[in-house]
């Protein structure tokens, strides 16, 4: 659906001005909107997964953890999939944000997955700039994520960092020189940008921050952390926007789930072309592991798409 024809439907939660801010700016931030005993509840359930952290030593299915992780210290970068993991995670993602993400996408929504970052100031904890539709390509873009500040952030705590206007620039690859993903924007691509205009979003526990899945946007690293900066992101589509690829191992049975309005009988298509999607397929452990070139399983184009001296280089990579 194009902004024009979402904004004719009548808004749930947001008011007219921030809807056409969010199309304007491709950004949005709406301060306190979920209320402190939600927030406690989700907060209780995670410090659980954290617990259970400390009898692992290395990322696995569930939770990424930092190089430093230990069990005295836990340093978990992310509960992947909580929708998945916990019914409060998969209610909360039913909400008001899916209100919210109604009045953005349009009365058709889809759910589209879920994780819980954390940032424990490392020296691990940056997120370089990037654009999440690199990640999962669509039919069109109708696509966007909703962040959870699960405690309060103040600037020095990494918050979201969107480029104003940058969901209607180009869409950048997000792959190395041999075709090997690194989920980032590559340096001399992100010199051109105009990053100096980016906005920071520090607002306090409850609020919720809304990117359109085409914005360039980042967080900084940490230097001090009091909470471990929970941030808890939703991502959700018009139910007419199709993924080129599953990528079925990064995702729930909640994928594509419709949490709002009636299924799309016909896709829509934008116009605009899309690099083709990563295939995740061999194991996946975070965005933070993969933009530090951490080792691991390197991730190369979906099979469907890439070629075969990506194919062969991925493999020998991976036996080494
Ligand atoms: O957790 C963060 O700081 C940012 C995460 C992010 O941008 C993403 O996962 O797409």
């Amino acid at each position: 659906m194009k902004p024009e024809d979402i904004l004719r439907h009548p808004a749930r939660v947001l008011t007219q001005d921030q809807r056409e801010a969010y199309f304007r700016d491709g950004y949005l931030v709406v301060e306190r909107l979920i209320p402190e005993d939600v927030v406690d509840e989700i907060n209780r359930i995670t410090a659980g997964w954290i617990d259970r952290s400390r009898a692992i030593t290395a990322p696995n299915d569930v939770l990424d953890v930092a190089p430093s992780h230990s069990a005295e210290k836990p340093v978990v970068r992310r509960l992947k999939k909580p929708d998945g993991m916990d019914p409060a995670y998969w209610d909360y993602a039913n909400g008001v944000i899916a209100d919210v993400a109604a009045d953005l996408l349009g009365p058709d929504v889809c759910f589209h997955h879920s994780k819980l970052n954390f940032k424990w100031s490392d020296g691990h904890d940056e997120v370089a700039w990037h654009q999440d539709i690199a990640f999962y390509p669509h039919t069109n873009y109708s696509l966007l994520a909703i962040g959870t500040y699960l405690a309060d952030v103040n600037p020095g705590d990494g918050p979201l960092g969107v480029i104003p206007g940058s969901h209607k620039g180009p869409i950048f690859e997000h792959y190395d020189d041999n075709d090997i993903w690194t989920g980032r924007i590559k340096d001399d691509a992100v010199a051109e940008l105009p990053t100096e205009t980016a906005v920071y979003c520090p607002a306090p526990k409850g609020s919720i921050t809304i990117h359109h899945a085409r914005a360039v946007h980042a967080t900084e690293a940490t230097t001090h952390s009091v909470s471990g900066r929970p941030l808890l992101i939703n991502a959700f589509a018009s139910a007419d926007a199709f993924p080129y690829a599953a990528l079925k191992s990064t995702y729930t049975e909640h994928f594509r789930t419709l949490v709002r309005g009636t299924p799309a009988r016909w896709a829509h298509h934008d116009p605009e072309p899309c690099p083709t999607p990563p295939d995740f397929s061999a194991g996946y452990t975070s965005i933070y592991a993969q933009q530090a070139g951490e080792p691991g399983t390197p991730t190369p184009r979906d099979p469907g798409h890439r070629p075969e001296a990506a194919i062969k280089a991925a493999l020998k990579s991976a036996a080494e």
